[in-house]
């Protein structure tokens, strides 16, 4: 009867997996979750498994995340010409020019924060509350002044509650049930001419956009994709802290190039922990086999510590990045692969010049970090430093 691992990964969301590949002294082995035999797979080669064409994502995601983080009906569970198809809207958004734009309107938002001079700013709440005013502006969703503070609480509610281990859970419920109704609204307005938006936005291209098979996304599956574009930029915001919080405890944060400093903390970060495929047909990864229709984990947190590939995984040492050509399959804290044909996350290259454009405002301004509990909350999803990163008399330099 293999291990069950369940509990394990209750306790400790990042590390289970690759604890238990020690104790197998294998990376890809047979476990049980939730009563279920699941294969896992960690670690740089046995991630090239995990996105070959053996394995499917329909139905293979836990149904708690349907009613959190992913919402029904969305990209993520889609999988060949569908997905295929589903993508490239979700790529063609993000044109060659869209994460410069992205991170330039960030980075005058953070200008605009330290002109203010605030004695005392919580770096994630304040990132979130930026990166949801900017998302939706450049999305062409209308929020009103005195709304914006509520979409962004709904927005970071979906991402910091995903998972049925904390009873805030219900947040992430709530928000995701608000969030399908204001899209579907939104998109409803778009297409009866109601509500007036560029057709080069985001909102719009939504609205209207027609699949392989000619036809409109029913709204619910339209505000799904919305919330898309919207929830993970506003959840950009956690790689915010976590840099914030690598400037303060990590002595070669401050030297380091802005790209290597960025990738180090990508790696490293304890944020999105596994992710989860079945087998469509039996398959095997290295040696081990994979019968058809078993369930199969991906150990994110390990692949990127993945001994073979970096050494010292566990040490920061951004410069490791400096003139490094980077596998498909060895960073793959959005995902491995491909971004065109796999899952990976298209909005890897905007995350990356948002962090960026963070590193470069971070060295124009200063700030002080108080007293604080600045332990990472290894239990939770994301595993943000428990005070969520303070920083108090934020100024510009001169
Ligand atoms: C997919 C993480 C930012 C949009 C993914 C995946 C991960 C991920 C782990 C799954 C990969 C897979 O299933 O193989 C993150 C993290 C982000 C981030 C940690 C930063 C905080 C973004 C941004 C956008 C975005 C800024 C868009 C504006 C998506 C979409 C998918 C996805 C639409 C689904 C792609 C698919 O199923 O084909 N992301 N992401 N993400 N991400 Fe991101
Ligand atoms: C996004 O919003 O799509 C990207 C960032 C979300 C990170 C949330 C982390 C919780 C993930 C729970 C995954 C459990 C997989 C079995």
């Amino acid at each position: 009867m293999p291990h069950d691992l369940t509990l394990a990964i209750a306790r400790a969301p990042y590390t289970a997996l690759s604890d238990a590949a020690r104790r197998h002294d294998a990376r890809a082995f047979e476990a049980r979750l939730f009563g279920r035999r699941t294969t896992v797979l960690t670690g740089a080669e046995a991630a090239r498994v995990f996105y070959s064409d053996a394995m499917e994502r329909a139905g293979s995601a836990p149904a708690f995340l349907g009613y959190s983080l992913f919402g029904k009906g969305g990209v993520q569970g889609l999988d060949g010409e569908a997905h295929r198809a589903r993508k490239a809207l979700h790529l063609d958004l993000m044109t060659r020019d869209t994460p410069a734009e992205l991170a330039s309107r960030v980075s005058d938002a953070l200008d605009t924060l330290a002109e203010g001079r605030p004695d005392l700013v919580t770096v994630q709440d304040a990132a979130e509350l930026i990166l949801a005013r900017v998302i939706c502006d450049w999305a062409g969703v209308p929020v009103a002044p005195d709304e914006m503070r509520m979409r962004a609480a709904q927005l970071s509610n979906l991402f910091e509650h995903a998972a049925p281990i904390h009873p805030a859970f219900l947040k992430a419920v709530r928000a995701r049930r608000q969030s399908d109704d204001w899209g579907a609204s939104l998109i409803g307005a778009v297409r009866e001419g109601r509500l007036e938006v560029p057709q080069d936005r985001a909102l719009y291209r939504i609205a209207t956009w027609r699949d392989h098979e000619g036809a409109l996304m029913p709204p619910d599956v339209g505000a799904v994709e919305l919330s898309n574009v919207l929830r993970p930029f506003v959840a950009i915001s956690a790689f915010l802290t976590f840099l914030a919080h690598v400037m303060k405890t990590e002595p070669k944060a401050a030297g380091a190039d802005p790209h290597d400093l960025v990738q180090e903390t990508r790696r490293t970060a304890p944020f999105f922990p596994m992710l989860v495929a079945r087998a469509a047909r039996a398959t095997e990864a290295l040696g081990h086999p994979i019968p058809q229709g078993q369930r199969v984990l991906l150990d994110i947190y390990g692949t990127n510590r993945d001994a073979s590939v970096w050494d010292a995984p566990d040490a920061f040492r951004p410069e490791r990045f400096n003139g490094r050509e980077v596998g498909p399959f060895e960073l793959i804290p959005q995902g491995g692969g491909d971004h065109v044909s796999g899952h990976r996350c298209p909005g890897e290259w905007t995350t990356i010049a948002v962090m960026e454009a963070f590193v470069r405002w971070s060295r124009r301004v200063a700030w002080d970090v108080p007293d604080q509990d600045l332990t990472l909350d290894m239990r939770s999803l994301p595993a943000l430093p428990r005070d969520r990163m303070r920083i108090a008399r934020l100024r510009p330099q001169n």
